[in-house]
């Protein structure tokens, strides 16, 4: 141990005295002490002679030494300018890169841009809006009065701070923010994600995602609806899926309907996902409600409009076979890495 320590001394002390004239010079001094089989990996090497007690503070004297030999082998580089790389160091300009690892979409945006892509193609516009909206933007506006139900402190995450503001329930706040703008017509389609105050489990969660239409303009009508959905469901499901509409109610359309389409896991004939009816509900619709265009500045005796909303989790599922909601929102690559697609 102590022969060693001298020998280290020593062998700074020579380090420390080295001058090189050029860079044949340095390159010796590489190879002399930092090369293959130079001095500092043979001093490393002792390192294994060391006992068991004095490894740590030994190792470090030798980190220190190599540390030392590597910063004098620098200054020669530098100061005889000879900046070219030692040959052991040279890199390869013309190798490939390291590969980037690429990711994969995410399945809820995979089914969000699927139907997004099909109401495109009819010339809606795509258009996002705040997930914290106040009071009139997310219920009053939309013909939810004061005591409505949806409002309940049990449904809906409210902002401490201010009762006014919450987080969305749904994305019909961009809605309102689109109409309040006073520009017309209007064809758009509001994917987003939006909250509901639940307990999350496989089946509902706290937050999931929305994509909603709205079409107002003159002499819109509830067959332009309809043909609008046709459309959609054809692009979707397939050209052999069938269409009912159902009568329904919500504050903000009237009137309003369900639309269900020939259960796509069973052809129609009976199963768990349609539960033997042979039908699966996607979406609700309905044309726009008086009120809510008189709300934001619209005549309703000169302009009316459809709407329509469906949710984006219950279709992925179905397709991809995902039987837990949570699974959506744990971000764990084994989940996240089986979807591909080029959308
Ligand atoms: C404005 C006027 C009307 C949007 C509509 C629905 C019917 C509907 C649900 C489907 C499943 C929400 O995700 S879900 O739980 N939505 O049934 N949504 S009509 O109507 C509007 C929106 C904005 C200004």
């Amino acid at each position: 141990m102590e022969q060693l320590l001298s020998q280290i001394e020593a062998y700074k002390k020579e380090i420390e005295g080295f001058a090189a004239s050029d860079g044949k010079a340095v390159e010796e001094f590489r190879i002399k002490w930092l090369g293959t089989k130079g001095i500092v990996k043979e001093i490393m090497g002792e390192m294994k002679n060391v006992p068991a007690d004095k490894k740590k503070e030994f190792g470090q004297i030798l980190n220190e030494f190599k540390l030392f030999t590597e910063n004098k082998y620098e200054n020669l580089r530098e100061s005889t300018g000879n900046r070219q790389l030692a040959p052991s160091n040279q890199l390869d300009l013309s190798l490939p890169g390291d590969p980037i690892p690429l990711g994969t979409r995410h399945p809820i945006t995979l089914m969000r841009n699927r139907i997004v892509s099909i109401f495109q193609r009819l010339g809606f516009a795509v258009t996002e809006g705040p997930e914290i909206e106040d009071d009139w933007h997310n219920f009053t506006a939309l013909n939810l009065h004061e005591h409505h139900p949806a409002r309940d402190m049990q449904d809906t995450f409210y902002v401490q701070q201010n009762p006014d503001w919450l987080l969305r329930t749904h994305t019909s706040n961009v809605q309102i923010r689109e109409m309040e703008k006073g520009k017309l017509p209007i064809r758009g389609i509001y994917p987003g994600r939006v909250y509901r105050n639940e307990t999350v489990s496989a089946r509902s969660h706290c937050f999931f995602h929305q994509v909603e239409g709205l079409y107002i303009d003159e002499n819109v009508s509830f067959a332009d609806l309809k043909q609008t959905l046709y459309f959609f469901v054809k692009e979707m499901y397939g050209k052999d899926v069938k269409v009912r509409f159902r009568p329904s109610y919500f504050p903000f359309t009237e009137p309003s309907a369900e639309m269900d389409v020939t259960c796509f896991i069973c052809g129609g004939v009976g199963c768990n996902i349609c539960k033997k009816t042979g039908w699966v509900e996607i979406l609700g619709c309905g044309m726009v409600h008086p009120n809510v265009l008189s709300n934001c500045h619209i005549d309703p005796n000169k302009y009316t409009g459809f709407a329509f909303g469906m949710g984006i989790e219950r279709p992925a599922m179905l397709k991809y076979g995902v039987n837990d909601l949570r699974l959506f929102s744990e971000n764990d690559v084994r989940f996240l890495k089986q979807f591909t697609s080029a959308i």
